[in-house]
């Protein structure tokens, strides 16, 4: 049989649902998901595959053309440097109106020559004729090969787009193997759990200051045991992570055990330590 093979970048601005589609397609979850914006910070790969096509999703960080933050700017960096080499854009914008900041998106890939795909997600929040004037919106812009209308998190139409993905497919060989869904080094995966249990959980901007590092890593085919030390700068993030009576960071690590568990399909043993870092004099 013949393999089809490529590569599709994710594309849009911060929470249109990029990282909820990539989980969705590939029936993994994979990339970390919050209601919070610019929640993906790097490039993640998600892989698609059946018996005929492969196709390698790259995620990537929310586009922010307001903020001239410069942690921003290297985000926007991350998502742009995904479009060299691949095969087909995926451009997402959700529910509300075609925006300024689109505009702003579609002229910073402007270099990128290959084909487009726009994608309308949120639909299941979205009345039938607001959807059909976005959809006739995004149409008239006249750069989008296609434009299809999903709701990534209800998984409506998914597979009507995978299937109008495939035929943007060169044909070649498969890069990974048939069962590969991820290219990510676990401990990534992890320490990104983490994160998101955190931006979850707290409510608060502790995630962007605090470190989250592996102090032990045990993985065999019988045990795996992981400890992590979360490091924070102020005695007050570290009581508002940990919670009344231990009850919030209890949450923490048994919603993160499970996600990874999950993912990774082995039990774990997960411990979770929170530690002031030591001020510089
Ligand atoms: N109602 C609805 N909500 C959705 C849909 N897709 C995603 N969401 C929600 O939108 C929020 C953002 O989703 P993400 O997948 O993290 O968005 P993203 O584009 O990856 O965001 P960044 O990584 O910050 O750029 C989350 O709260 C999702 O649950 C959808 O189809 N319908
Ligand atoms: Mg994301």
């Amino acid at each position: 049989m013949k393999q089809y093979c490529g590569k599709v970048c994710i594309i849009g601005r911060p929470n249109v649902g990029k990282s909820t589609f990539l989980n969705q397609a590939i029936g993994e979850k994979i990339s970390i998901v919050t209601h919070k914006a610019q929640t993906t910070r790097r490039q993640i790969k998600g892989i698609y595959s059946n018996e005929s096509h492969q196709i390698i999703f790259i995620d990537t960080p929310g586009i922010n053309s307001i903020s001239a933050k410069s942690q921003v700017r290297s985000l926007n960096k991350i998502a742009l440097t995904a479009l060299i080499d691949i095969d087909l854009v995926i451009f997402i914008v959700d529910r509300d109106r075609w925006l300024p900041e689109d505009e702003w998106i579609l002229e910073a890939i402007k270099t990128y020559q290959g084909p487009c795909v726009a994608v309308i997600n949120k639909i299941d929040q979205m009345k039938s004729d607001s959807m059909l004037a976005l959809l006739e919106t995004v149409r008239d812009k006249q750069v989008f090969q296609a434009v299809m209308p999903i709701s990534a998190l209800k998984g409506q139409h998914i597979q009507l787009l995978l299937d109008h993905i495939k035929l943007y497919m060169p044909e070649k060989p498969f890069m990974y193997p048939i069962d590969s869904k991820y290219d990510i080094n676990e401990q990534f995966l992890v320490k990104e759990v983490i994160r998101e249990k955190l931006l979850i959980f707290t409510h608060e901007e502790i995630p962007f200051i605090s470190n989250i590092n592996i102090e032990e890593w045990i993985k065999t085919d019988k045990r795996f045991s992981v400890s992590i030390v979360i490091h924070v700068n102020t005695i007050g993030q570290k009581k508002i992570i940990i919670g009344h009576n231990g009850q919030q960071l209890k949450r923490i690590g048994r919603q993160a055990r499970l996600d990874i568990e999950q993912t990774l399909g082995q039990k774990m043993h997960l411990n979770i330590w929170i530690k002031i870092k030591k001020r510089r004099v």
